[in-house]
């Protein structure tokens, strides 16, 4: 995103919070060209001064502890982040940005396992503490909308590059491929395989992104590819990529599974291509290819 908005010419300010590890491992490129503000969305007043200072125009909300499964053993704190953060960001920017536009970045785990394929009229199932707070954070974006901010909320639907972290499922799978090919790793742990997911190429839904938050009015937008694969499906497409067989080295890993496994998503973006000329182009086969190949 800060890629995309500094190519168009603006400026851009980030929040960034402490952890053990520096954490910018993704913005080293622009970093230098990015003003950095220390802080972190369970700490409002970090926020506010963040808002009261840079005065933004444009606001994108993509803050989250974003592991559905991690979300099950640190519910309380996905909440303070997806949920309260978002609330707090909302507030600080109607006090001291009122006329900025916000873009609440939303999920398609909010439908859990309501019928596929799913779009902005379909109803909301959350079913993991990740979904519940994201389900928060876009009705409290409604009921500022309703109070006349501009702000819109973006459903996205899992989108993949190759700086996805190796804890989602599939770089995990892609670096255990390439391991198991060099002969350092002989298996893959794996778990609810048969799960179905619409995954396409992040940098297209950061286009997205910018479309939404660009359009004459705030509104609610699906972003998806259309289509989805299963993870065996991904998993197959990758080893066979590196020339090897899933199957041979494929291990179910109980541990894995979550306590509520949402088995298929598959998003309808008809109303984005319709309203904001939006499309897809990389995916399937295409988008393993891009990961695979960057891995490599
Ligand atoms: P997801 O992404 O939960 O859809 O959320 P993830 O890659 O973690 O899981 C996708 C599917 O794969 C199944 N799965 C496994 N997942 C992981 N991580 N590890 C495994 O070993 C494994 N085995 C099977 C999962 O059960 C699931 O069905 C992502 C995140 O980016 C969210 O923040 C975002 O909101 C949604 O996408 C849209």
């Amino acid at each position: 995103m800060a890629e995309l908005l500094l190519q168009n010419g603006h400026e851009v300010a980030g929040l960034v919070r402490r952890t053990s590890f520096c954490g910018i491992q993704r913005i080293e490129a622009v970093k230098d060209k990015i003003k950095i503000y220390r802080g972190d969305m369970c700490d409002e007043t970090s926020v506010s001064n963040a808002v009261r200072d840079f005065k933004p125009d444009r606001v994108f909300n993509l803050a989250a502890q974003s592991d559905v499964r991690e979300s099950f053993y640190i519910p309380a704190y996905t909440f303070d982040v997806n949920a309260k953060g978002a609330m707090g960001l909302f507030s600080a920017v109607s006090t001291f940005a009122p006329n900025a536009r916000v873009y609440q970045a939303g999920s398609s785990e909010m439908f859990g396992n309501s019928p596929s394929p799913q779009d902005e009229a379909t109803a909301f199932m959350p079913l993991s503490p990740y979904a519940v707070a994201k389900v928060a954070a876009h009705y409290e974006a409604l009921n500022w909308r309703r109070r006349g901010m501009f702000i819109s909320n973006g459903i996205l639907f899992n989108h993949e590059s190759p700086r996805r972290g190796g804890m989602f499922v599939t770089k995990k799978i892609i670096q255990a491929a390439k391991a198991i090919k060099a002969g350092t790793q002989s298996k893959i742990r794996l778990g609810a395989i048969e799960s179905s997911r619409d995954w396409g190429y992040a940098p297209e839904y950061v286009e997205g992104i910018l479309s939404i938050i660009e359009h004459s009015r705030a509104d609610d937008y699906v972003l998806a590819t259309g289509e989805c694969w299963t993870v065996r499906k991904f998993a197959e497409s990758v080893f066979g990529m590196f020339g090897l067989k899933f199957d041979d080295h494929y291990q179910f890993d109980e541990s894995m599974v979550r306590p509520n496994e949402v088995t298929r998503l598959q998003g309808n973006p008809f109303k984005a291509w319709r309203d904001l000329g939006w499309d897809t182009k990389v995916k399937g086969d295409e988008l393993v290819k891009v990961m695979v190949e960057a891995e490599r």
